[in-house]
């Protein structure tokens, strides 16, 4: 792994309705994250949190459902511009979140520098909702379909190129609630889903095997996108939109260790942490712990 980190906080709550997620970088940092990469001989450098503007009202935008579109636009072209020039300083973007619709932005900034950039969504949701699609006009339910360039204009065209991934690249892990729109884009697309079904079954151990050799064959880097409700509730409380039935603590430990061994992993976010409706920070120290994981962390 890249020793040279560049962590991002984006303190953004405006892509989903529930306040609150837009204090979860502090959460992950006052949790440890820092040190915790610093610890694991990482050269660490924190550039601090992008500002986010907050709306003047909660209506909706541009003639659609979206809510905030223009406050979501203007924070993650902020990020994609800050990503794209970490990359180019050869530095591994650590990106700290905020809701999940921020991965618009960690994407326009990375996929320009890969041919074929792998993604693993580690989830509840797919993400995969558009305008028409979506039940809550949430952009943090649609960003990934927008870096697959199904979208608003103006989301999908962030940075200036269209789209920032393939279908085949991505891989959905922990998916137990799909909406209907996003089932149908799922299969018109082939995109690959590992829900808690597959996981049941063929154990994590097995999921993460077939994901890796999946990505390996196919991409020249690959993003991790953790949004910590695909963890179950009881052990990450702390997000706006949970679903019972999840990863467990100690499956995503593994999974975050095969991933480090693999050696594949050039960027990450941790995203959907909410400290207010968090026990005692759980969510934020759990994000951490699997970070220490993700960059090494040995038992012995
Ligand atoms: N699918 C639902 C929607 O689009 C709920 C999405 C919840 N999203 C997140 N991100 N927490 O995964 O509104
Ligand atoms: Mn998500
Ligand atoms: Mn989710
Ligand atoms: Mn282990």
């Amino acid at each position: 792994m890249n020793k040279n980190i560049s962590v991002i906080g984006v303190p953004m709550d405006l892509g989903q309705s529930r306040r609150g997620v837009d204090m979860g970088p502090s959460a992950m940092r006052y949790a440890g994250a820092i040190e915790k990469l610093t610890t694991l001989k990482y050269i660490v450098k924190d550039l601090g949190d992008i500002p986010i503007n907050r709306p003047v009202n909660n209506e909706s935008t541009d003639g659609t459902n979206l809510k905030n579109l223009h406050q979501v636009i203007e924070a993650n072209q902020q990020l994609a511009d800050m990503v794209d020039e970490e990359i180019q300083k050869y530095n591994f973007p650590l990106i700290l979140g905020g809701d999940h619709s921020i991965a618009i932005g960690s994407l326009a900034g990375i996929a320009k520098h890969y041919k074929n950039l792998g993604v693993i969504w580690y989830d509840a949701h797919g993400d995969l909702n558009s305008s028409e699609t979506s039940p809550s006009g949430n952009i943090h339910g649609m960003p990934l379909a927008v870096s697959l360039g199904i979208g608003h204009d103006k989301l999908v065209n962030i940075s200036d190129y269209v789209p920032k991934i393939k279908p085949e690249n991505i891989v959905i892990i922990g998916a137990r609630s799909l909406d209907p729109g996003e089932k149908e884009l799922i299969k018109e697309k082939g995109i690959k889903v590992f829900t808690m079904h597959e996981i049941d079954r063929l154990g994590m151990p097995n999921v993460m095997s077939e994901a890796i050799k999946y990505l390996k064959d196919r991409t020249d880097g690959v993003h991790l996108s953790l949004d910590l409700d695909g963890l179950d509730p009881s052990e990450a409380p702390g997000v706006g939109t949970p679903v019972l039935g999840g990863i467990t603590y100690r499956e995503s430990h593994l999974a975050m260790e095969m991933l480090e061994e693999s050696g594949m992993i050039t960027s990450a976010e941790f995203v959907e942490v909410n400290p207010i409706l968090d026990e005692k920070n759980k969510t934020a120290t759990v994000a951490v712990a699997l970070m220490g994981s993700l960059f090494g962390e040995k038992l012995n």
